[in-house]
């Protein structure tokens, strides 16, 4: 009685490992993402509960021929690759490759970043070449004939870089990111992208290293402090109140239409100081007109060549530069005259501006005087002055 029990069990046992339901190919195919870059790492997972063979022990798929799991992109693929059960009767079985993308320079200093191959067989340890514009196929033969797949895609992606705030204090650290997932060359160490940061006060500026912030994440970050007072150096950048501060990352991995040499400048901006308009940084003083001696006129006359007169005087701790500018519009609004120069003032420095004005038609006229940051960026560093001028 006893032996006659036991042997439809040990049978029953037996065919599951060997034969899953055939009419009911029940194994969900699931990768950790929809859409891959080129050396990203990939996680497969299949819930195939009908190959649990052994509930007691971790049991694997794949790694047979008459039923073998396929791992392919449009150049390459890993045959009877092996995944393994989660835990001994979960039915659920897991591996990852990791796609070993193609020889390319990402970061245009003449090498190869890559080292693109195809080997291994599982669960983990697998490298599988990629193309830019590619496809992932993992196929399962689930039965005898009955083969169920799954599909991603791979693709780079443009970068993108930011400052951690829109503006900075003189002393402040600055955090600068990129996040460009196909400089993550190699999912298992930190991988690093350069920046160049540069400001107003230093064209050239520095160039830094940007470091991944874990193994795999895409997203680089390097930190430089500003300084004030000495010259740019290692991550250590010149930058002066009112600068603007650059960074540009060059992404060299752009997904199609652009070709696979092409290159492309990622800019971010920041400002240093308040980053709003500040007039205080520059006083004009009242403005008059004078005669070719520098006196004072009170009753200036038609066709009469006065000098138009101010003063302007930093009142800032360092060196300013700076853009003047002097208009002069009639009693319709319509501009006469139109006069600017451009200088720097050292700290606490005054300086006199002297426009000559020959006006030819008497009546009421405005002057205004400006200081502006340059005539590309009209940011005011001083208050306007106005003042009515009437020519008999
Ligand atoms: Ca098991
Ligand atoms: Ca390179
Ligand atoms: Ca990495
Ligand atoms: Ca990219």
């Amino acid at each position: 009685m006893l032996v006659l029990f036991l042997i439809p069990l040990l049978f029953s046992s037996a065919f599951a490992e060997q034969i899953p339901d055939y009419y009911k190919p029940y194994a969900p195919i699931y990768f950790d993402r929809d859409v891959y870059s080129w050396t990203d790492k990939v996680r497969i997972t299949i819930a195939a509960p009908a190959w649990n063979a052994n509930q007691y022990g971790i049991d694997s798929i794949g790694d047979d021929s008459d039923h073998p799991i396929k791992i392919s992109t449009s150049s390459a693929s890993l045959n009877q690759y092996k995944l393994t059960e989660t835990s001994p009767n979960s039915g659920v079985f897991t591996g990852e490759i990791i796609l070993s993308g193609f020889a390319h320079d990402a970061d245009g200093d003449g090498d190869d970043d890559t080292t693109p191959r195809t080997s291994g067989s599982g669960p983990t340890g697998g490298f599988l070449e990629a193309d830019r514009d590619d496809g992932l196929t993992i196929s399962f033969e689930f039965a005898d004939g009955v083969v169920l797949t799954e599909s991603a895609q791979i693709q780079w992606n443009v970068g993108e870089v930011e400052f951690s705030n829109p503006n900075y204090l003189e002393d402040d650290q600055v955090l600068i990111r990129v996040i460009d997932p196909d400089m993550n060359l190699n999912p298992e160490t930190l991988d690093d992208v350069q920046i160049d940061v540069s400001s107003d006060s230093d064209s050239a500026g520095i160039k830094v290293i940007a470091t991944e912030t874990d193994d795999e994440s895409g997203i680089f970050e390097a930190v430089i402090i500003l300084t004030q007072s000495d010259d740019s150096s290692g991550n250590r950048l010149r930058a002066l109140d009112g600068d603007t501060i650059t960074a540009i990352y060059k992404d060299m991995t752009l997904p199609a239409p652009n070709s696979i040499r092409d290159d492309l400048d990622i800019i971010a901006k920041s400002q240093v100081g308040s980053g709003s308009p500040d007039t205080s940084k520059i006083a004009i003083d009242e403005i008059y007109l004078a005669d070719s001696q520098g006196r004072q006129i009170q009753n200036p006359k038609q066709n009469q060549q006065f000098q138009i007169i101010t003063h302007i005087q930093s009142l800032e701790s360092h060196k300013q530069d700076f853009t003047n500018i002097i208009q002069i519009t009639d009693q319709n609004g319509a501009v006469v005259s139109l006069s600017w120069i451009v200088g720097n003032l050292n700290s606490g420095q005054n300086f006199e501006i002297s426009q000559s004005w020959t006006p030819k038609h008497k009546g009421q006229y405005t002057v205004e005087a400006f200081v502006w940051k340059s005539l590309d960026d009209a940011s005011p560093l001083a208050q306007a002055r106005v003042q009515t001028v009437t020519i008999q």
